[in-house]
């Protein structure tokens, strides 16, 4: 059975850290880190990992978390806040379970917790809630965003003020039963010398509680300008999207799923094409890799985490920080957080 959001305040780290960095908050596993700077302040929305006694599986089910709680600090290193629940799943109308790796933005005031959860009929959806407040709580709305489906939301805010969303994952995330536009229950994946599936992205609307415009396929292409294909699984998208700009270059990075890495493709514009570039994160304790990278009194850091402080348990998770360092042509450094 799952445990109830109560039960969870008490649960204990299980084992010793084992990586030289350390975990952000240990009176909770938390884990998919968004990050992002307003008003001077970080703010972290990530998942908050349970662990509902569920055996691991391909689709997923062992990650069958409930609630958010938002982390807050007033730069990398300081004290970290770990805020109560920011939205639970007993008070969003239209999920049935699994609340997945969320994303935040704000406009005029009002912030806004992007989130995936399986519907009523265990279809992934992405939901939206709003608050004054950037830790919440967070009122949902009462239904999904309207075509949105799959998993990992992440919220892009351009220099010009459009919003963007990214969103998909692979395997659990769904992705591969909306190849025809219509879900469709069974488990439809390219050939392996086709190009890989393809992570979405939609305009918001000025309100951000809709797409604006249809959904679109990001597409990934090697130095050929030719996409990844499916058999390259060290470097095509899985899951867990997420942009940023850096000289006047959209980055797009994304987790490699089952060969863990953290990857990222450069390009000109939000919505790409990208050209594939290299590894952001080798792979960490743990099965899943996801982070997210913001910028912070002049310097970037790399939100991420890994399965140290339960023992190396994919399901309980804990969301680290470390710099992120550019070279001069624009590339990034790659990290080994084992080793770092
Ligand atoms: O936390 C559940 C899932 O694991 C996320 O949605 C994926 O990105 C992976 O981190």
């Amino acid at each position: 059975c799952q445990s109830t959001s109560t039960e969870v305040q008490t649960e204990e780290p299980v084992a010793e850290e084992t990586s030289p960095i350390s975990p952000l908050v240990t009176e909770i596993y938390t884990a998919d880190p968004s990050a992002h700077v307003f008003n001077g302040k970080i703010y972290v929305y990530p998942s908050h990992d349970i662990d509902a006694g569920i055996p691991e599986k391909d689709d997923g089910s062992h990650f069958a978390m409930r609630d958010y709680r938002v982390m807050s600090m007033d730069s990398v290193g300081g004290k970290v806040k770990l805020h109560d629940v920011a939205l639970d799943i007993k008070d969003v109308p239209w999920a049935g379970r699994q609340m997945w790796a969320p994303d935040a933005t704000e406009k005029d005031g009002t912030y806004y917790l992007f989130f995936p959860a399986k519907d009523k009929q265990d279809v992934f959806r992405i939901g939206v809630a709003t608050s004054s407040s950037p830790t919440g709580p967070f009122k949902a709305q009462p239904t999904p965003i309207e075509g949105s489906y799959s998993i990992d939301p992440a919220v892009f805010k351009d220099d010009n003020g459009d919003y963007y969303m990214y969103f998909g994952g692979i395997w659990g995330g769904q992705l591969q039963r909306w190849s025809s536009g219509e879900y469709n229950e069974k488990d439809e994946y390219p050939a392996d010398d086709q190009p890989a599936l393809s992570p979405k992205v939609a305009k918001l609307s000025s309100d951000l509680m809709s797409f604006d415009g249809e959904v679109k396929d990001i597409q990934i292409l090697d130095k050929d300008g030719k996409p990844l294909l499916a058999k390259d699984n060290e470097k095509r998208f899985f899951e867990a999207a997420w942009v940023h700009k850096y000289n006047g270059k959209y980055y797009f990075s994304y987790s490699t799923g089952d060969t863990h890495n953290i990857a990222y493709a450069i390009g000109d514009s939000p919505v790409g094409p990208f050209t594939y570039q290299g590894v952001i994160l080798k792979p960490v304790l743990g099965w899943t890799n996801h982070h997210s990278i913001v910028e912070k009194d002049g310097k970037w850091y790399l939100f991420f985490h890994d399965s140290s402080l339960s023992g190396g348990k994919t399901p309980l998770r804990s969301v680290k920080v470390t710099e992120l360092k550019y070279n001069p042509d624009g590339t990034i450094q790659t990290i080994d957080a084992m080793v770092a």
